[in-house]
């Protein structure tokens, strides 16, 4: 039998690499994982206009026939989602891993790119909160995604997300990670845990660089790859924050409008250069 551990992303390609599912296998090679992407959607950014993003979905056959194929090897060890383009695509997810209960699945409920605040689609907030947020192990929110998946609007305080960690949870995920990140006012990144019967806060002091383009999207993988390794989610959790804080860390400026996380930050902060 293989020992190798199979991880999924389920996500959109991100054409300037930094988010999407570059960053979940750079990520899940960072932590020596087997990588399979299904690709959803292609998100590019017009460098003649403002890097305003353009979204091309993936037809929902095309992302079932892929599902299919990355089902069809030894099995994955844990799933992830990413940016999801529309509820037909979601449903054909859903089902799939309706039928792999064990399979740890981890959801980023993207909602909004960074620098851009139009919500993708509202009708994948719908679907979202039916079809997979009650499949969820561990669930990575921002504070917008997780405002619009309680029905509790704008959050601004810690009080406001453990509120909504507890709506999100009763509806079903096991493990809601609640990501202050920037967003929430202070001179520290707040995340919060809960886990249906404990808060846990993380807190990193909040980083001067404006190199996080696919923080969210690195951290939501790491965790797989990390439950993939045979961690529990919450040590997962723990480490992956690390993880995408030396990320974020490493990260450098692609352009005038974005700069994205080096994914293999946190390695070569250990390792000798080549
Ligand atoms: O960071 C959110 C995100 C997720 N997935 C894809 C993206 C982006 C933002 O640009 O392009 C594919």
């Amino acid at each position: 039998m293989s020992t190798h551990k199979l991880t999924l992303t389920i996500a959109g390609n991100d054409a300037s690499g930094g988010a999407g599912i570059a960053a979940d296998l750079k990520t899940f090679a960072e932590y020596g994982t087997f990588g399979i992407a299904t690709l959803t959607t292609i998100a590019t950014m017009d460098p003649d206009n403002s890097w305003s993003h353009g979204v091309t979905p993936i037809d929902a056959q095309v992302v079932q026939d892929q599902l299919n194929t990355a089902f069809a090897g030894p099995g994955i060890s844990a799933a992830k989602t990413g940016m999801l383009p529309n509820a037909s695509v979601i449903n054909v997810i859903a089902d799939k891993i309706e039928q792999y209960p064990d399979t740890p699945f981890i959801v980023d409920p993207v909602m909004v790119c960074k620098g851009e605040d139009e919500v993708l689609n509202p009708e994948n907030v719908q679907a979202t909160k039916k079809r997979l947020v009650p499949l969820a192990t561990v669930i990575t929110p921002n504070l917008f995604e997780a405002g619009q998946l309680s029905d509790l609007g704008t959050l601004h305080t810690l009080d406001d997300m453990k509120k909504a960690a507890e709506v999100i949870h009763s509806n079903g995920a096991k493990i809601v990670v609640i990501k202050g990140g920037k967003a929430l006012p202070g001179e520290d990144a707040i995340d919060l845990v809960y886990d249906g019967t404990d808060f846990l806060t993380l807190t990193a002091k909040k980083i001067a660089n404006p190199t996080h383009h696919g923080a969210g999207c690195t951290f939501a993988a790491a965790i797989t790859a990390g439950i993939a390794r045979g961690l529990s989610p919450i040590d997962a959790i723990k480490k992956a924050k690390e993880f995408v804080t030396e990320a974020i860390e490493a990260g450098f400026e692609y352009n005038q409008y974005v700069g994205p996380v080096f994914h293999s930050g946190y390695r070569l902060n250990r390792q000798e250069n080549i």
